[in-house]
């Protein structure tokens, strides 16, 4: 009994092991589903969206592959752990066979992790370069100025710290700062911050990077693919107000932001100029907060007033 079953088991376990991987393989084969597919039936596994650039549809992508692949191995190491309880469970008081030293067994969880490592990190560093990517001729370039607590956008002539700005739109406690950006185009930003660290958020773009101060400039490059209004948020713990730091990124067609910025350049409010291409003039998606700021203040102006 003992012989016969220490000569199965190895064979068992990895005809189990197979199997799991196998289906899986097949299952996703056969299902002819794409990522997408799999990722919108799951909720996007806790992402937004898909995103509304290029970079952040590579990005998804990733995410949604990793994590099936996760699962899959998670789900056949579950299963492996539960077949084992129930056929190997105690029957009685005799040691049951030691085995040790599968040199087959032990080559396959060596090598199976080193290949799922080396997989995941190809894929990454490929996304990753993708992403950080810069080109040299981009089609819009905008200047993310951050400051406590909000927004100046500052649209450039050029790159760099040298270049011009050309139009410019900045937040107030009353209105939110909007920016307006063409889809379809290679768009720079360029971050630089006034007084601390914050961080430049759009989470349907999936992507954000901190603003420093000083001669450190953060560039990124994004091409937008979608039209929309969306949110943006300061994602910097950067002082009291840090969570009213919001902005809205409003994304139009090319000719409709070559208005835009015409209107920009000749003088009219960002407000203004949203009217003229059809835009709805204030935020759609966040209000600016009431902050309370005297109401909330232990030194109230009497209480000042009076030397207290
Ligand atoms: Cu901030």
């Amino acid at each position: 009994m003992g012989a016969r079953s220490s000569a199965t088991r190895p064979r068992a376990v990895g005809r189990a092991a197979g199997l799991v991987l196998g289906g899986a393989t097949l299952l996703t084969l056969l299902s002819g589903c794409s990522i997408e597919d799999w990722g919108s039936a799951f909720g996007n596994f806790g992402w937004p969206s898909r995103g509304i650039s290029l970079q952040a549809h590579q990005m998804y992508d990733l995410w949604i592959a990793s994590t099936i692949a996760a699962l899959t191995v998670g789900i056949g190491v579950w299963g492996l752990i539960f077949w084992c309880v129930i056929r190997y469970r105690k029957r009685g008081e005799e040691l049951p066979v030691q085995t040790r030293f599968n040199m087959p067994m032990e080559i396959l969880y060596t090598v199976t992790p080193i290949l799922i490592v080396a997989v995941l990190f190809f894929y990454t560093a490929v996304v990753q370069t993708n992403v950080d990517k810069l080109s040299k001729n981009p089609d819009q370039v905008v200047e993310i100025v951050a400051f406590k607590w909000n927004w100046q956008f500052n649209y450039r002539d050029g790159m760099g710290e040298k270049a011009n700005t050309v139009a410019s739109t900045v937040g107030s406690s009353d209105v939110i700062p909007i920016l307006v950006l063409p889809v379809g185009e290679k768009i720079r930003f360029e971050e630089t911050s006034k007084d601390v660290i914050h961080s430049f958020w759009v989470p349907e773009m999936l992507f954000k990077r901190d603003v420093f101060p000083g001669s450190v400039r953060n560039v990124f490059e994004v091409t937008l693919d979608k039209e929309g209004r969306y949110v943006g948020r300061c994602a910097e713990l950067c002082g009291t107000y840090h969570a009213f730091m919001n902005f809205e990124l409003v994304t139009v067609s090319s000719e409709e932001f070559d208005r835009f910025l015409a209107a920009k350049k000749a003088g009219q409010s960002t407000q203004e100029a949203l009217v003229a291409i059809g835009e709805a003039p204030f935020a759609t998606k966040t209000s600016p907060f009431n902050t309370r700021r005297q109401q909330h203040s232990w030194n109230q102006p009497e209480t000042v007033a009076a030397g207290k």
